[in-house]
């Protein structure tokens, strides 16, 4: 087996000890390189980040806080946690930041703990409309245990509806309410939810998963300044680690702490931690700050191109990272186009658009994300090509000779945009 320099001396040891696990690294990581990767929340992480992640931080046991751990040996652990919190509050001009949470989903139950109890009423956007599982979804524990109540977009211009936000917060008057969404490709006006959680006395709860790493850079206004709590992956246009984190106002720090550890979470991942403090240093530099603004140049560009080709972009284009379209024009599903853009190495997800009349297992939509592509470099032209591509892949990625034809399309293109070179 032939050992990958990307990886350094470590790969060497695994490819020694465990051939199998090391072939499938290298293969992920040729997939990685090769193919187009449009999901909205992926990104190519630094070999900082894999190094602090990949490391000996791993081995140690942490539970609670630094200063305040219930084991012994914790200096250094806690010097990376003490450094990755003050780079959080920093960056996001937050007065309390948690960097534990496993993950974004991870970081919800811990929002949910900290400020309502089982039967609570919350108030949060719809799956169907752009929403996320943990808010609110029959299947997941905060439909199971909250009582949630949901708002959407309007039909008409498929923008978030604040009449009926407000006027469902007056009606429900919810412990909480939640702004955020996984596929939702406008700006929220902060403004106008704090003023409504101010109406009716709830906590406002900002899941910016999505776009926390255009916060981040400056390319969005933030959600710092007006909400009680914002919780997020670290792994999307952040261009951190997998992993969650929290960053709230001072007089909920105690509530958020407890909630994530002892009341979600034992141990944290210190490795991962450790990560997210390199993450967050390199997001405070002005070459960071630029990716932020050209991911967004570069969905919008990537919307208009899928409009050229014939396809419809919800809410008629983009503000941020990421761009729905309603693929309904060209006569297959976003199950059916999801699947032919793969086999020709466009890596992409189906998605259920707003008021779809499919089911979400078959959806009329795709959506597409700009966060990986400008990493490696890509800029307009790129995504002109692209859009082209991904039309030609619905449109053809059925016949496989077809299919493999885009797929060398696809490779010589990305690899003029190396990511992790060799
Ligand atoms: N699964 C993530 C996404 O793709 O948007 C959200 O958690």
């Amino acid at each position: 087996m032939s050992t990958e320099p990307f990886f350094g001396p470590d790969f060497s040891a695994l490819a020694a000890q465990d051939p199998d696990i090391a072939a499938v690294l290298l293969s992920e990581l040729e997939r990685q390189r090769t193919n187009l990767q449009l999901i909205a929340s992926e990104n190519f992480t630094s070999p900082a980040v894999l190094a602090a992640l990949g490391s000996t931080l791993s081995n140690k046991y942490a539970e609670g806080y630094p200063g305040k751990r219930y084991y012994g040996g914790c200096e250094e652990v806690d010097k990376v946690e003490t450094i990755g919190i003050e780079r959080a509050k920093a960056l996001f001009g937050a007065e309390h930041a948690n960097l534990q949470p496993h993950s974004g989903a991870s970081a919800n139950v811990a929002v949910y703990q900290a400020f309502t109890k089982p039967g609570d009423t919350v108030l949060a956007m719809s799956l169907p409309h752009g929403g996320h599982l943990t808010h609110g979804a029959k299947v997941n524990f905060s439909g199971k245990w909250f009582n949630i109540v949901s708002y959407g977009v309007r039909q008409d211009n498929e923008l978030i509806d604040y009449d009926q936000l407000r006027d469902t917060a007056l009606e429900h008057k919810p412990k909480m309410i939640c702004s955020g969404a996984t596929a939702y490709p406008s700006l929220i006006d902060f403004e106008k939810v704090r003023a409504i959680c101010d109406e009716v006395g709830a906590i406002m709860w900002v899941d910016a998963a999505h776009f926390i790493g255009l916060v981040a850079g400056k390319a969005i206004p933030s959600p710092v300044p007006y909400a009680d709590v914002v919780s997020f992956t670290t792994h999307k246009v952040l261009r951190g680690p997998r992993g969650g984190m929290i960053v709230s106002k001072a007089e909920h720090a105690a509530a958020i702490d407890k909630a994530v550890f002892p009341g979600m979470q034992g141990g944290p991942i210190m490795s991962a931690v450790a990560a997210k403090a390199v993450a967050l240093k390199e997001c405070a530099t002005p070459a960071y700050q630029e990716y932020a603004k050209n991911v967004i140049t570069n969905a919008k560009a990537l919307a208009a191109g899928l409009v050229e080709e014939g396809m419809r972009a919800v809410s008629g284009g983009t503000q941020t990272h990421l761009a729905l379209i309603d693929i309904r024009n060209s006569g297959v599903s976003g199950k059916v186009a999801d699947q032919r853009c793969g086999d020709s190495g466009i890596t992409l997800n189906k998605n259920s658009i707003p008021y779809d009349p499919e089911s979400p297992a078959v959806t009329s939509g795709i959506r597409v994300g700009t966060a990986a592509t400008t990493t490696q470099g890509m800029g307009v032209p790129q995504m002109r090509e692209i859009a082209a591509l991904i039309a030609r892949a619905i449109k053809d990625g059925e016949d496989p000779a077809k299919a493999a034809a885009i797929r060398g399309e696809v490779h010589d293109l990305t690899a003029k945009f190396p990511v992790y070179p060799r």
